[in-house]
């Protein structure tokens, strides 16, 4: 599809007022993605690289990434050359990894406990890294340091013992420096130099030099979230994955209140990762001059970015949808379930109580969703696609698994022998019930009373 250069850089309108209920769901609604094709091209990759480990590897990387590399594998210490950041940078990113630390260090805290559910019987749930995790660090039409630092420092803070990374390299055959040195500061053992499917696969099932990983988490195109899910469904891998991904999407409820200016660069800021984002403003009675102005506001800001063709590919399947009442705004992005939800709205923190489907929330005029993709703290590897309706973005459990204990005392079988018992009866599990009657009678407790 050609697109005209001179063509206005614009949003389409739909009022929801007037439009019917079809066109409003049509609004809502994603893209299919149809996996099969894909499936077809990424399973003979991900089973080279599990029959033929690093050789496979070496030639997918040399084929996709067009390099050729002696080995697949950058094991740490990192060479400080492979390192080489500006001072600014360091400090940015410094600064990121405090803030991502903090937040996920807090959430350690939740999630351990013990409960006495009755006398003498005492559950408790206790929380373990999972041992061995992979990074995926996608490369693409930009690389995505930042991406590095949300998957990594949560694995850190977790206790994850092997923290690997994988990101493609770029046509020198080098890495992201920054994505070194992110590896280098959680103490990453080692960086998978290969993209796509294959590195996905690499981690998986581990070769020669890369490790096999029991969790791979991250963000990809349509060959990678296909390998994740391949391996994650291979008993032969025992590999967990973070959750399905799909394209970037953000949605910003704005009202007649909000700074047109703000909002609009909140639009293109998720335009401006792919052709195939999805951007949805949801416009609580807001009169037309504001719509235009807002409409003025994308096409200017859009002219003036380096990626002004990427956007113009992505606003061109963007909608406004005007809505008259808060209720109604919130209504629609609960059901889109959007992985960034922006409220630039009046009293915007009074709604937050409103939301229950998003990835993550952007509160006011001043939290634009660029804060938390690198710097406040939370993490920006979110459910894509309506998975934010049952899955949460990665957080510090994603690198925990929980266990569950109990004590039970003589006290405690008196309590909950009889109920275990007769429930064993009922499913005609004789042995079960046996283990408790066996220790009833031991304590003089057999008949129980109760
Ligand atoms: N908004 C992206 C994350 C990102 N933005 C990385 C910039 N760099 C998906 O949440
Ligand atoms: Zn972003």
């Amino acid at each position: 599809l050609e697109i005209d250069p001179e063509a206005p850089i614009v949003l389409k309108r739909v009022d929801a007022d007037t439009a019917s209920a079809e066109e409003v769901a049509a609004c809502l609604k994603r893209p299919i993605h149809t996996s099969k094709d894909i499936m077809s091209l990424v399973t003979p990759i991900v089973e080279r690289v599990k029959s033929e480990g690093d050789k496979a590897l070496l030639d997918l990387t040399q084929k996709f990434d067009h390099v050729s590399l002696k080995t697949p594998m950058m094991s740490a210490p990192f060479a400080e050359s492979s390192m080489q950041i500006t001072d600014d940078v360091r400090r940015a990113i410094d600064i990121a990894f405090e803030n991502v630390r903090k937040f996920h260090e807090a959430q350690l805290r939740k999630g351990v406990m013990k409960v006495e559910t009755c006398p003498g019987v005492v559950c408790s749930r206790f929380a373990r890294p999972i041992e061995r995790v992979g990074c995926y660090v996608p490369g693409g039409t930009a690389v995505l340091p930042s991406t590095s630092l949300m998957l990594s420092v949560p694995a850190l803070v977790a206790g994850c013992k092997d923290i690997i990374f994988a990101s493609p390299p770029g046509k020198d055959g080098k890495l992201t420096p920054e994505v070194v040195y992110v590896a280098h500061k959680v103490g990453a053992k080692g960086i998978v130099m290969a993209g796509g499917a294959q590195a996905v696969a690499a981690m998986a099932y581990g070769t020669q030099t890369i490790p096999k990983c029991d969790k791979i988490m991250g963000p990809g195109n349509q060959f990678v979230t296909a390998a994740k899910m391949l391996v994650s469904n291979d008993s032969a891998a025992m590999c967990a994955i973070d959750m399905p991904a799909g394209p970037s999407e953000v949605l910003v409820v704005a009202d007649q209140f909000a700074d047109t200016d703000f909002v609009a660069s909140d639009l293109l800021s998720q335009a401006e990762h792919g052709v195939d984002s999805q951007v949805l403003c949801i416009a609580v009675n807001m009169p037309k001059s504001k719509l235009d102005e807002l409409d003025r506001a994308v096409d200017s800001q859009a002219r003036r970015l380096p990626r002004v063709a990427i956007v113009r590919k992505c606003i061109a399947h963007s909608t406004t949808l005007q809505v008259k009442t808060y209720a109604e705004a919130f209504e629609m992005a609960n059901r889109y379930a959007p992985e960034h939800l922006i409220l630039q709205i009046k009293d915007a923190e009074k709604w937050v109580d409103s939301v229950n489907n998003a990835g993550s929330v952007f509160v006011g005029a001043y939290s634009p969703e660029s804060c938390g993709d690198y710097a406040s703290g939370t993490n920006h590897t979110l459910p894509t696609y309506g998975y934010a309706r049952m899955y949460s973005g990665v957080n510090t459990a994603t690198f925990q698994k929980f266990i569950t204990s109990q004590v039970v005392t003589p006290e405690g079988l008196k309590s909950i022998g009889k109920a275990t018992m007769d429930l064993a009866a009922v499913e005609g599990l004789d042995a079960h019930r046996n283990a408790v009657k066996i220790r009833m009678e031991k304590l003089g407790l057999y008949p129980p009373s109760n």
